[in-house]
């Protein structure tokens, strides 16, 4: 029996369907964004499955030749967004944006074949390549010396766009003269309180610029462009995205990858630990030019469960300050450390509370045996979208929706885990 929120959040997946692919939101984000694709094709997978894999399919039309997937695809050209395709330039078919989103796709796509039939296995056959050729971008662009540990070249391919755990690479880009008048549109659709700073869209435009400016050469982003940061929440989505992959491939017989993928693994396992940051005694962002860590735990900190990184003792320590910032706030998991004092409950990823992280740190706290922490965690996003609606981010404390309404992917979490 589908109950009333059931019936919305289907109706919510419906109406912002535009024909194959799916945007996160209307006016606020006109688009097809990356990971909200991904999370958008489970929400379907619950009473559509053929539109589950077109979603898919679709985002995966705008994949580079090297093998990135880009963060937004612009099929049209939409006024309501800044910034649009003529600001990014990828001179690629559909156009898109020049970096990429944290790559959820392929544990998506197991997802979506453990919970289906042959035929499913079947729809994932030939988008196995296209995810190998991502993941094989991400290790090789992202961690051009191979260390193990991947690098984002702007804030928003970690989709935790202004959290403090940029901050410090941020403060370091310096604006130049001739970025020139641009209009946001961002700040007409929400208050200006709740979304990203001047001086921080400044320097999202500024490395936007770089991008243009060396033709999105990717290696040249990662040695030389303005910002390279090592984000605990790409790390660990792909730590988990690569074992996924491995799994996909023995279930569709692509023996010849999965060494290559397994050499990953291991690297990436190794890696993680550059972003274990001893002062606080948990998994942080740092700044990868200069070594610098940032001193705030996420929730992307906590999704090293999720990726089943660290020592045994790191994780029962980052369990240990899960339980203490769930005890801070009304509503788990907060975006960034409620204690800390660049802590903002409201202003977007710097306090605010998103559904489909709570899903990441809540499959990995359970694969972990954390299961109180993780169903504390799952109640609390229920009772958030029970009382507020479905919201695109949530305040911990007095538990408000804010951002867009009718958001696809906090409509797609709910389906997944059910009323
Ligand atoms: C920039 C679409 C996207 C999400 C990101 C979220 C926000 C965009 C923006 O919206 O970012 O990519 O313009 O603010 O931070 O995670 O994918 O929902």
């Amino acid at each position: 029996m589908e109950s009333r929120l059931d019936q919305e959040a289907i109706r919510i997946l419906k109406a912002n369907d535009r024909g194959g692919f799916t945007i996160p939101t209307a006016r606020l984000y006109p688009y097809q964004w990356n990971w909200d694709s991904a999370f958008a094709a489970l929400g379907f997978a619950e009473f559509d499955r053929d539109r589950a894999w077109r979603e898919i399919e679709t985002l995966f039309e705008a994949q580079w030749p090297d093998g990135m997937l880009p963060h937004i695809v612009f099929r049209q050209n939409d006024p309501d967004y800044f910034p649009g395709p003529a600001i990014w330039q990828s001179n690629t078919e559909p156009p898109s944006s020049g970096h990429s989103q944290p790559p959820v796709t392929a544990s998506v796509v197991l997802r979506m074949v453990q919970g289906g039939d042959a035929s499913d296995l079947e729809r994932a056959r030939p988008l196995f390549a296209k995810m190998l050729a991502f993941h094989r971008w991400y290790h090789e662009m992202r961690d051009p010396d191979g260390t193990g540990l991947v690098g984002i070249v702007h804030p928003w391919e970690s989709g935790r766009d202004n959290c403090p755990d940029w901050d410090i690479g941020m403060d370091r880009i310096a604006v130049p003269d001739d970025l020139g008048p641009y209009q946001r549109r961002d700040t007409e659709h929400i208050d200006p309180a709740e979304r990203p700073s001047t001086a921080q869209y400044d320097r999202y435009l500024t490395i936007i610029k770089f991008g243009r400016e060396c033709g999105w050469d990717h290696v040249e982003m990662a040695r030389n462009g303005p910002f390279f940061m090592g984000d605990p929440g790409v790390q660990f989505i792909l730590m988990r995205a690569d074992r996924d992959l491995l799994r996909l491939a023995e279930l569709l017989g692509e023996t010849a990858a999965q060494e290559q993928i397994g050499r990953w693994l291991e690297r990436a396992s190794a890696g993680c630990q550059l972003l274990w940051n001893p002062e606080v005694n948990a998994f942080c962002a740092r700044d990868l030019r200069t070594g610098e860590f940032s001193d705030g735990i996420t929730s992307a900190s906590m999704l090293a469960f999720y990726a089943g990184a660290g020592t045994d003792e790191q994780r029962a320590a980052m369990a240990v300050h899960a339980a203490r910032i769930l005890d801070q706030v009304a509503f788990g998991f907060p975006s960034f450390d409620p204690a800390h004092p660049r802590f903002e409950a409201k202003r977007y990823w710097r306090g605010p509370v998103w559904a489909i992280i709570n899903f990441l740190i809540v499959d990995g706290l359970n694969e972990a045996g954390e299961t109180q922490l993780a169903e504390r965690i799952r109640d609390d996003t229920r009772r958030l979208v029970e009382t507020a609606g479905f919201f695109e981010y949530f305040d911990p404390q007095s538990g408000e929706g804010i951002g867009g309404s009718d958001f696809t992917w906090t409509a797609a979490v709910h389906l997944v885990w059910g009323s």
